[in-house]
């Protein structure tokens, strides 16, 4: 199934329909997506990382949760196929996937999933409306970055703290200095460098396109914070993902402008985001003196180019209490996929 998760896109299988030596089902996502090709035209990729992206699920294999989501990040023009980082957006697709294929029965009104993902080890509830028993996509929740408007999922995060690395300040310290620039190393849900933009010379309100050209400062960062992050080489890797951060201009929290990790996001990922907040919320993290934050209890708007995302994010000291995020997502296809026979 081809759906849109929140503002990502991606195929959906059933783990059961895929092989199960890793190996072999990374060489079919391959061929099903048509990486590696800038443009992926020979397959169902979209061309870029945000449409280059894969849900596997099926019944949860242990308790705690109804379904297991395993997330693979394919590359575009580089055959590559990464389980190393979680998607929140594609997330948004999984719950009402379950009950489209029958793995959990809806309720009558809404439907709660338990969520593990698998990737982190980390469990997300997703609520979702299923009036008489059947999935309802339509509503109307708006998400900045996608025309109009679909009914509302909530996500619910549990554990997402060090889902990559182990902790949520990886590094041992609230600050790092890398190439003379002060970053905080965050990971909740997603290990995120987060860096001021003013100290990349930058304000932090240009659009991804003209940001793109600071690709080779932003990978040296990278590079040095994945070793500090416990990450190892990630020259190869999709994390950790860099934000830059700016003072709000439209009402929001914090502006951000987010490299994914070298293209720049069209708008910003859901676990970047909660990660990205996380650290703010910090004082002396980079960033929490650039924060205007809301009056408790009312979720903090994380701006970025196509507009905000909102999220909760409730801390105790250095330790996560809770997290979440509200998004839509649409079922748009539903088939057989035929992939390229060749590498
Ligand atoms: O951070 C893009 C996206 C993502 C990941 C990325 C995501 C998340 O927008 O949870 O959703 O950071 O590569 O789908």
């Amino acid at each position: 199934m081809v759906m849109r998760g929140g503002t990502s896109k991606g195929a959906y299988f059933l783990a059961e329909d895929l092989p199960s030596d890793p190996a072999e089902r990374d060489d079919l996502l391959l061929r099903v997506m048509g990486t590696p090709d800038p443009r992926q035209i020979d397959g169902i990729g979209g061309a870029h990382p945000l449409t280059s992206k894969v849900a596997v699920v099926s019944r949860a294999a242990a308790p705690g949760a109804d379904v297991d989501y395993l997330f693979l990040q394919l590359g575009v023009a580089d055959a590559t196929v990464s389980d190393r980082q979680n998607c929140g957006n594609l997330l948004a697709g999984v719950g009402p996937f379950a009950v489209e294929r029958g793995l959990v029965a809806a309720g009558d009104e809404r439907t709660s999933v338990r969520i593990r993902m698998v990737n982190s080890q980390s469990v997300a509830t997703a609520t979702f409306p299923t009036p008489g028993g059947a999935v309802d996509y339509a509503g109307d929740t708006a998400v900045s970055g996608v025309p109009g408007t679909a009914a509302p999922i909530v996500l619910d995060f549990a554990e997402t703290e060090g889902s990559s690395c182990g902790s949520l300040l990886p590094t041992g310290r609230l600050r790092d200095v890398i190439d003379g620039i002060e970053v905080t190393c965050v990971d909740n849900g997603m290990p995120v460098v987060v860096a001021a933009a003013s100290a990349l010379g930058v304000t932090g309100y240009e659009s991804p396109d003209e940001l793109e050209a600071l690709r080779d400062r932003v990978q040296s960062l990278r590079l040095r914070a994945g070793e500090l992050m416990g990450l190892g080489d990630v020259s190869a890797a999709p994390v950790p993902k860099t934000t830059l951060v700016a003072p709000p201009r439209d009402g929001g929290t914090i502006c951000t402008r987010t490299f994914i990790p070298l293209r720049v996001h069209a708008s910003i990922g859901v676990l970047g985001a909660v990660s990205v907040a996380t650290a703010v919320l910090m004082d002396g993290a980079v960033g929490h003196g650039l924060a205007a934050f809301p009056p408790p209890g009312v979720p903090m708007g994380i701006e970025h180019p196509a507009g905000r995302l909102d999220v909760r994010v409730e801390l105790d000291g250095r330790a996560v209490r809770r997290s979440g995020v509200v998004r839509t997502a649409r079922k748009l296809l539903d088939g057989t996929v035929f992939p390229r026979s060749g590498p």
